[in-house]
């Protein structure tokens, strides 16, 4: 039964209500049937980092656990492909779909479809463009960090560490893809107040490990007066390590690093004093996305977006971390 306060939590999450009374949009979602076991897509958007591994790993335990059908497909790198997975577990009659969109853009058809086809999907760990979809009324949530928030973290730690001046190197994410738009805003807006921090150069490494290393390696050679990098994943800055110590540089020294994700290579590095700070973004998916289609099921309120806390690391808390590195 949908109560008031429930219907007040919705307008809250989302702002999601449909036309001028109290429909909300919730309503259109659709349904999904209680049952003890369900069969469920998990459209991966590539699997060429730890942290793509680990988010993998999560949901197919989960559903181990839990007796549960696991449907898994890897768009390896590309939004076309991942388009036509999502459209495959439509033919499937899978019973709900998880999908880690690649892009923001190209993804919001297959939600529509699958929306029109009766099937709730969630959106782990990427967004789609909010102006195309809208979590709560097209898509029953999305379920991830806040990257603008992990941004400012970075941003924030790093200015502070380096009293409010440096040149900095960014490498950012995927091209069109909301980790990359948003952890870009975030760290810009929380630089924003020094304004000895600047960005010198900033190019996609396309959150790939070698990608990453080219794309600093050809910077840096362009600004060799840089003296930090902020870049968008682990992988990316593990590539520019590599490339800093061919050129005969000492990460952490000659350069300050901010990176973001907390692979087990990165944790390392953060110990070794090569990365000065580490904000999470955890992969671990499975039991808060399996959970939360249970809740959707039992006609329980699903808050449009489910934000997890990530943590900061640095050379002081790293140690505790490890172990739950990946
Ligand atoms: O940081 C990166 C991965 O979408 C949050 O994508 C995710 C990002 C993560 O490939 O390593």
């Amino acid at each position: 039964m949908i109560t008031r306060r429930s219907l007040l939590q919705i307008a809250a999450g989302s702002a999601a209500f449909t036309g001028l009374g109290l429909v909300p949009a919730y309503a259109d979602l659709p349904k999904l049937k209680k049952k003890d076991s369900y069969k469920v897509g998990f459209a991966q958007t590539e699997s060429n980092n730890p942290w793509r591994l680990a988010q993998t790993a999560s949901m197919k335990d989960e559903a181990q656990k839990r007796g549960w059908q696991l449907v898994y497909t890897d768009a390896a790198g590309s939004a076309a492909k991942q388009v036509a997975d999502v459209r495959s577990m439509i033919a499937q009659k899978v019973d709900v779909i998880l999908l880690s969109p690649r892009e923001e853009k190209p993804l919001v058809p297959a939600v529509m479809e699958a929306k029109k086809a009766g099937i709730p999907l969630f959106l782990i760990d990427r967004g789609v463009d909010v102006n195309l979809a809208k979590g709560g009324t097209d898509y029953v949530a999305f379920i991830g960090s806040d990257f603008v928030k992990e941004g400012e973290m970075a941003g924030e730690f790093l200015a502070k560490s380096v009293n409010g001046k440096a040149k900095i190197i960014e490498l950012q994410g995927t091209v069109g893809s909301s980790p990359a738009n948003d952890r870009k805003a975030g760290f810009e807006k929380a630089i924003k107040a020094y304004p000895d921090m600047k960005i010198i150069a900033s190019q996609s490494g396309d959150f790939a490990r070698d990608k990453g290393r080219q794309v600093f390696e050809t910077l840096y050679q362009a600004h060799p007066d840089a003296t930090a990098l902020y870049s968008h994943n682990d992988e990316m800055t593990m590539g520019a390590i590599a490339a800093m110590e061919a050129a005969g540089k000492a990460p952490g020294k000659d350069l300050i690093l901010a990176s973001i994700d907390g692979t087990r290579d990165a944790a390392q590095a953060v110990s070794d004093g090569k990365i000065l700070v580490l904000i999470e973004c955890n992969p671990k998916f499975g039991p808060a996305a399996f959970d939360a289609i249970v809740k959707y099921a039992a006609g329980e309120t699903v808050a449009p977006r489910l934000v997890n806390t990530d943590r900061l690391f640095n050379k002081d808390n790293i140690a505790a971390y490890m172990p739950e590195s990946y």
